[in-house]
């Protein structure tokens, strides 16, 4: 019987090294073309409910043994996902969840997600991704798959991430943003709670900044001094971005006091959504900051070389009784190092 069985699935094995066979939601009719590794759910170390699965292969990286590491994962649709991709599970080889979150869907087509991978050796490993399940209506895409993250939507304000400074002029909006006004002289912030970032770490964010009044300086990053903006301040404001006119953005790299400040060097427009990151690697001996996903700048003088420093979101106010706005979609830390593990799925 088993023979008989394995003529039978040779063939599909074969087609599925063909490729991606991308976009097909809906033509259930080919399944049996395009999912030559899957198997039935409801298995031993399988995922009951879900009728397919794909591995996962991850390449560790030569800086050691990693835990609880997000890695990027860019999933092309395959037929049986739905196409909105609720669907899509990962876990462990022994089929235990792991936390995932979808950054971008395109429907039909794509999507990219991080899925944080609770121990990654430096020989590699591999976790599944599953799809295939008609009457999943749950999209569980959850910030737990990073260190640090909020998406500022339920219009308040979680004060177990962050201790807030000047309450009342930085809240969350029915839009789903953070958003900060008027201040008078003092500094307005979001600060997290945890001490335990820096080199290795990368942050993220999309924020928004209004064209009227120059009369703030907005960091997102780093920092080594809580509620502090960087003026006067060693180092306060670490590996962040800084944004000080209508708009003018600069990357600010401090250590100790010691400042590198880069202009991004782009065309900047006020009332604009625009995403920074900034990554760092284990050692401190750079910093990489994105603009809009682009690499922007790479900084090798002055990057703090502490895991130790704080994530802050903050405006300070230069004249009072002026007025401004900022907004936040959201924010992202994760763990970063160079180099990074290497994510293929096995179609
Ligand atoms: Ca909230
Ligand atoms: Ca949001």
């Amino acid at each position: 019987m088993k023979k008989v069985l394995l003529l039978i699935l040779l063939p599909s094995l074969l087609l599925a090294q063909y490729g991606k066979d991308k976009g097909q939601y809906g033509q259930r009719q080919a399944y049996g073309r395009t999912t030559g590794t899957a198997q039935p759910g409801g298995q031993s170390g399988t995922l009951a409910g879900w009728a397919y699965s794909r591995t996962v292969s991850i390449t560790g990286s030569s800086a050691g043994n990693l835990t609880d590491y997000t890695v990027r994962i860019c999933v092309d649709s395959l037929d049986g996902m739905q196409s909105d991709f609720r669907d899509i599970r990962f876990t462990s080889q022994n089929a235990v969840l792991l936390p995932h979150f979808m950054e971008s869907v395109i429907t039909g087509d794509s999507t990219v997600c991080w899925v944080k991978v609770a121990a990654i050796a430096e020989s590699g490993t591999s976790i599944k991704i599953w799809f295939g399940n008609d009457t999943c209506q749950t999209d569980v895409s959850s910030g737990d798959a990073f260190l640090v993250y909020d998406d500022f939507n339920d219009q308040s304000i979680d004060t177990n991430l962050w201790a807030v400074g000047s309450a009342g002029q930085i809240e969350e909006t029915v839009d789903g943003y953070l958003h900060i006004t008027q201040g008078n002289f003092n500094d307005i912030y979001l600060c997290c709670k945890a001490d335990s970032f820096g080199a290795g770490y990368a942050w993220k964010t999309r924020s928004r900044y209004s064209s009227s009044n120059w009369v703030r300086e907005s960091h997102i990053g780093f920092i080594t001094s809580r509620g502090i903006r960087s003026s006067g301040i060693a180092g306060a404001s670490a590996l962040a971005i800084q944004n000080q006119g209508t708009p003018d953005f600069r990357w600010r790299t401090d250590k100790g006091g010691s400042l590198t400040e880069t202009n991004l060097n782009v065309t900047e427009a006020a009332d604009t959504w625009y995403t920074f990151e900034a990554r760092v690697d284990q050692d401190g001996s750079h910093a990489l900051y994105y603009f809009d996903g682009t690499l922007n700048a790479t900084i090798t003088s002055n990057v703090p070389q502490a895991d130790t420093l704080a994530f802050q979101i903050l405006s300070y106010n230069w004249t009072y009784g002026k007025t401004w706005q900022d907004w936040v979609d959201w924010v992202w830390v994760r763990k970063y190092v160079e180099p990074e593990p290497v994510v293929a799925i096995e179609y």
